[in-house]
């Protein structure tokens, strides 16, 4: 189901993180827009160390026409909730492992956001990258159809797939 995405389609989604070390993390998210051809742009903007970056983001991020926010972080990860207080444009959190702690420092401080400025939060690493990704896919698709039946037949790929599953694993 590949579809390239051009490089001059402009982007719906964002997928920002708090440093390219973050990007192990968030190539997952990137890679399951580019699977279902949803045009994403990639950046880097670190919560505390360009703070004047990300007021800017998420101050253009519906007037460039973005819908939704990928946002991965580590640590004391407060670039997700930071980007919800910037922009109505909803925010879909990625807890980054963490050197210390294992990202349980980092889930904890994405999900636990006060009431009013919601942060959609997924699991810590790949899988919430990538779940993260699946979830604005399907926002996406209750106004978009053809996107819709692209997320129907993924399920229904998957589905197959567990259903071919053999005990023992065959290798
Ligand atoms: C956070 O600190 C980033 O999201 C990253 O997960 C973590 C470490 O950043 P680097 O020191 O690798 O740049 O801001």
């Amino acid at each position: 189901m590949s579809a390239p995405v051009s490089p001059s389609t402009k982007p719906i989604v964002g997928v920002i993180m708090g440093s390219s070390s973050d990007w192990d993390i968030m190539k997952h998210a990137v890679a399951m827009f580019e699977d279902f051809g949803v045009p994403c742009e990639m950046r880097v903007i670190s919560a505390h160390r360009m703070p004047q970056d990300m007021a800017d983001y998420g101050a253009d991020a519906r007037n460039r026409g973005l819908r939704a926010i990928v946002a991965g972080a580590g640590g004391a990860a407060h670039l997700p909730g930071m980007m919800a207080a910037l922009t109505p444009v909803p925010v879909f959190g990625v807890p980054v492992p963490s050197k210390y702690l294992r990202g349980e420092d980092s889930l904890l401080s994405i999900v636990q956001m006060p009431k009013g400025v919601p942060v959609a939060t997924f699991a810590i690493g790949e899988a919430g990258a990538a779940n993260a990704a699946l979830h604005a896919i399907a926002t996406l698709a209750t106004t978009d159809d053809a996107l819709y039946n692209k997320l129907v037949a993924f399920r229904a790929r998957q589905t197959q797939a567990a259903r071919d599953m053999r005990i023992p694993p065959q290798s």
